[in-house]
């Protein structure tokens, strides 16, 4: 069954466990769809047979005379409806809002990540050894330090930044918290399923635990601009080992680089 649907439906290269259960959910929906396709030909099909003008030459204007039926369907569409409503869409709305369903040991765990787009390029900040990022305020943004971090604060003295290219260890839960200094960009992600709008003036943090080494692509879903199609960047999942070795190979100097961009 599994094979068929995925010949029916192919989906790209899965990469984050959590995955699984959005892939289910965008089969549900079109095994949905496909049985009201099917419901509506059936419908459209009756209906140009059964009324067709050599059957009723003349147009009855007089419309429904069986009220009870119609009044029975009815009501059936809002009783669905207000199941769908208070028992999926508003324990789902509370789920979400409620948020946060990382452990308090896969917090501990996880790594952050600053995502910062801008027309047309990602960057990413790390915090350096002592897992936190330096202060950024408004007040700080200049021409040269257009995130605003600030220079002085010491927790931001090891950070550094990657441009292009997101390198993360497999198997351990990533917070990135996505922003944007320009126009509303989307990190989109297909191999994890993610995909998260990066608005300018907020950070909105979203997470997944990539599962598979290897190199996946980072797309800009969200239309904005003249090279949007070209913001591409590269996911680069690799082993605890090499991470570990790959963050201590890079100099705390390059914190001093506030833009990712200069
Ligand atoms: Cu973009």
């Amino acid at each position: 069954m599994n094979e068929l649907v995925n010949k029916l439906l192919p989906m790209p290269e899965l990469a984050n466990e959590a995955g699984k259960d959005i892939d289910g959910l965008i089969y549900v929906i079109h095994g949905f769809m496909a049985v009201l396709f099917i419901g509506w030909l059936i419908y459209y099909v009756t209906a140009l047979v059964k009324f067709r003008r050599v059957e009723s030459p003349k147009a009855s204007y007089t419309g429904v005379k069986n009220k009870k039926i119609s009044t029975l369907l009815e009501t059936g569409v809002v009783i669905a409806e207000v199941v769908i409503l208070v028992f999926i869409a508003l324990p789902g709305w509370y789920l979400m809002a409620s948020g946060d369903r990382l452990t308090e040991d896969q917090r501990k765990e996880a790594i952050e990540v600053h995502v910062n787009a801008q027309q047309f390029a990602w960057g990413f900040r790390y915090a350096g050894e002592d897992g936190v990022f330096g202060t950024q305020k408004t007040s700080l943004v200049t021409v040269n330090n257009p995130w605003g971090y600030d220079p002085e604060d010491p927790r931001g003295q090891d950070d550094f930044i990657n441009t292009g290219e997101l390198i993360i260890p497999v198997d351990t839960p990533i917070i990135a918290h996505c922003r944007s200094m320009d126009v509303i960009h989307s990190f989109s992600l297909k191999s994890m399923r993610v995909c998260q709008d990066c608005i300018p003036g907020i950070s909105i943090p979203t997470y997944f635990v990539p599962n598979k080494i290897g190199r996946y692509t980072i797309t800009c879903a969200q239309l904005c601009g003249g090279s949007h199609y070209a913001m591409r960047g590269v996911v680069n999942v690799v082993s605890k080992e090499e991470f570990a070795d790959w963050k201590k190979s890079k100099a705390p100097a390059s914190a001093n680089v506030l833009s990712e961009f200069e």
